[in-house]
């Protein structure tokens, strides 16, 4: 598997995903650092929250080959400015989570990525799983 960077709001669901994905346990504390768990490089929602941290992000994007874009399909809003995606000299993949909740809207998050500059679009539940298989065969 790639080194792979996650990036995304708090709670939008990065540390449950990469438990999923890793079939390890990989315990959800609110992280303040940035943390690496195998492959997965787990960036604190802050960073994102924060221009003020972009260069973090960028400069840890170095050391992955594929980043991921998460947006949380139950939020009707993107903290992702217009063509962020094009910050970063990687491979994006954009990853909606939570499409399992009763008040997802798969179709505005995947606009949301768009504005944000991603290409290529996963949607995923952590919950019942759907979605995983094709996103893991994104990161091989
Ligand atoms: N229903 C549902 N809940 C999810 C999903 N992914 C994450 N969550 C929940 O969303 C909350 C935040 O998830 P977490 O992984 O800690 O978010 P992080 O802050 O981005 O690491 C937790 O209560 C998770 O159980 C999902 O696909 N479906
Ligand atoms: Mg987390």
């Amino acid at each position: 598997m790639k080194k792979v960077m996650l990036i995304g709001e708090t709670r939008v669901g990065k540390s449950t995903l990469i438990q999923s994905l890793s079939g390890e346990d990989y315990s959800s504390h609110r992280a303040m650092a940035v943390e690496y768990c195998g492959p997965f490089i787990n960036i604190p929602g802050e960073f994102l929250e924060n221009s003020r941290f972009y260069h973090v992000l960028i400069s840890t994007s170095v050391e992955c080959d594929i980043l991921v874009l998460i947006q949380d399909a139950t939020r009707s809003s993107s903290l992702f400015p217009p063509l962020f995606a094009s910050m970063f000299n990687r491979k994006i993949i954009g990853v909606i989570t939570k499409t399992d909740v009763p008040d997802a809207n798969v179709e505005r998050a995947e606009r949301l990525l768009r504005n944000a500059g991603v290409k290529e679009v996963v949607a995923v539940s952590s919950e019942t799983g759907a979605g995983l298989d094709i996103l893991r065969s994104m990161l091989l």
